[in-house]
């Protein structure tokens, strides 16, 4: 027989092992786990539905340690536990959370297309939907644009995003990761998604992302993220550091024999310094990397 807490399991199984991955999808599981755990729980009375309640909330954010969005998002539906009826509490608050990271990437996409311009060529990495929206939104609006996708090594969500834009009718090149440099010449400008972004403006995304940052910087080429306020990281604003999540070194290679012994290292993701950054894309509108102390204390002051 199915137990109550399996959902929260199945879905911190999910994220943990990448079956749902990329900052915004991590985020509405978490809170759509906690609205499903939360009608099944009967029996219950408020005070014993708190605990179990936030202790489904430490194992959804155990998951994984970098994006912002899987704790954001279980603050913000477990603050509903404060409501006379707690039940309701945290259904309506998961609901509200969801509903509104699909409104957001929708707006993030209007805003972020109005910086793309006919005939430009877009490069992008990994595999972002508040990226895609921008793409997609400046293609349906009629914008004659070219895309570039990185294979994003070592898990290649990059591909992800190559067969997503080309269904949809876009002219897209994948590259191997290395070859960003070589290609920067074509390239008109650069959006990327966001896992967290930093009380000081800085951007923490899919591992080489700085990189391109970097490269994006030398040649003049804006570099635009796209990220919903949700991954705005709370605790950076009191100096807490964002944890990189390393990952298993057998997604990059397996070696055998006498060359078991070569160190792997895997980090998914990497730090771009707020001054390799153009501007933010929310669905708030574009904030410079310096506006984003002002977001966190106007949206989550009052989860520090
Ligand atoms: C995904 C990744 C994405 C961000 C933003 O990493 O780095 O760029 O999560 O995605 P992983 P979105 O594949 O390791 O989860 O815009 O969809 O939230």
């Amino acid at each position: 027989m199915e137990r109550e807490i399996d959902v929260i399991k199945e879905t911190f199984e999910k994220i943990k092992n990448m079956e749902i991955r990329g900052a915004g999808r991590i985020g509405r599981a978490a809170a759509n786990a906690l609205k499903t755990y939360a009608l099944k729980i009967q029996d219950l009375n408020d005070e014993e539905f708190k605990i179990r309640m936030k202790k489904a909330g430490e194992l959804l954010v155990s998951a994984r340690p970098t994006a912002v969005s899987l704790p954001n998002a279980v603050k913000f539906v477990l603050k509903g536990l404060e409501d006379e009826n707690p039940k309701i509490g945290v259904v309506k608050r998961a609901e509200e959370f969801i509903n509104s990271s699909l409104k957001a990437i929708e707006n993030i996409g209007k805003f972020g297309a109005n910086r793309i311009r006919d005939g430009d060529t877009i490069l992008t990495h990994c595999n972002s939907e508040a990226a895609i929206s921008v793409i997609k939104t400046a293609y349906d609006e009629g914008k004659e644009i070219k895309v570039f996708c990185t294979e994003t090594r070592p898990r290649n969500q990059g591909y992800i995003t190559a067969k997503t834009l080309y269904d949809y009718g876009i002219d897209t090149t994948l590259i191997v990761d290395s070859a960003v440099r070589y290609f920067i010449r074509e390239i008109d400008i650069v959006v990327v998604g966001a896992d967290a972004i930093t009380a000081n403006g800085c951007l923490v995304n899919k591992i080489g992302t700085s990189q391109i940052a970097l490269v994006a910087n030398e040649s003049r080429v804006p570099f635009l993220t796209a990220a919903e306020t949700y991954k705005f990281h709370p605790k950076t604003i009191v100096g807490e550091l964002i944890e990189i999540e390393e990952r298993d070194p057998s997604e990059v290679v397996v070696f055998e024999g006498k060359y078991k012994g070569i160190k792997i290292r895997n980090p998914a993701f990497d730090v771009t310094p707020s001054k390799y950054i153009d501007a933010i894309i929310t669905e708030v509108g574009l904030i410079p990397p310096q506006g984003a102390w002002y977001i966190i204390e106007k949206y989550f002051g009052w989860l520090k």
